[in-house]
């Protein structure tokens, strides 16, 4: 099986973790959003949608994030604990309630300030508006508070005990806008300590594997500075947020 990722994407993350973490063997086909990769003929005909992740399993081709994560669990049923994505209809729609709810609040409302804090000045060369902060800031706060109060509530995890697909999608989210150095963990102690009993369900170690990137985005900025990537991102971000 292929994956063709770029670690600083979210969705990619989690379908990298979650492949690792339960032991599926996949080569990385790396392709670098920050370049344009996505742009070359070659990803086009893999998918037209050109965003990542998308798998190649065989001659069997998928995008979605999520729709991966389902294949991947669905084929490796054998060997793959039932606690990711349970057979048990309810533990099965608890997990994918979450990943309906997501894509909207938490990954829209994440990203939006991983990309106005990280990117905005340095692709726009003007520091964001403050008010446009603010207003990203607050929305990302009531999705935390939803994952807290409706999806989490008193339980170690999101379906209960252990951890699912839906722990997974959540936490590479969160961690954008840290990356960005919007600590949202600060003041959150139960956020935190989720966060913590993910991190060691998935190994520390892979987990910080999967964010070194992310982690590590502003020399990622710098280099963009001078890219040729930025006129047709300068564009985007326009369109975005004009
Ligand atoms: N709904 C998709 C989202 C995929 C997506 O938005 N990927 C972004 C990176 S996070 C991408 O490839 N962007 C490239 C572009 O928009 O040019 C999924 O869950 O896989």
């Amino acid at each position: 099986m292929e994956l063709y990722l770029d670690l600083h994407s979210q969705p990619c993350r989690s379908v990298f973790l979650f492949a690792k973490a339960v032991g599926i063997p996949f080569e990385v086909k790396l392709v670098e959003i920050s370049k344009g990769q996505q742009y070359t003929d070659e990803f086009g005909q893999l998918s037209i949608i050109r965003k990542v992740p998308v798998m190649k399993d065989g001659s069997f081709v998928l995008t979605e994030s999520t729709a991966i994560l389902k294949y991947l669990v669905q084929k490796h049923a054998s060997s793959v604990a039932d606690h990711w994505f349970p057979a048990e209809l309810q533990q099965r729609a608890r997990v994918n309630e979450y990943l309906s709810w997501q894509h909207m609040n938490l990954r829209a409302h994440g990203s939006k300030v991983f990309l106005l804090k990280s990117m905005f000045p340095i692709i726009m060369g003007s520091e964001v508006p403050k008010e446009k902060m603010s207003a990203a800031v607050e929305d990302l706060n009531q999705s935390l508070q939803m994952l807290e109060e409706k999806f989490l509530q008193s339980k170690p995890f999101i379906i209960g005990d252990k951890i699912s697909l839906a722990d997974l999608v959540a936490i590479v989210e969160i961690m954008q806008p840290v990356g960005a150095g919007v600590d949202v963990f600060v003041g959150r102690p139960k956020l935190s300590a989720w966060r913590d009993r993910v991190k060691k369900a998935i190994g520390e170690k892979l987990f910080d594997e999967g964010h070194e990137a992310i982690m590590a985005v502003s020399g990622l900025m710098e280099k963009m500075k001078s890219s040729d990537e930025l006129e047709m991102l300068k564009q985007k971000f326009k369109k975005l947020f004009s």
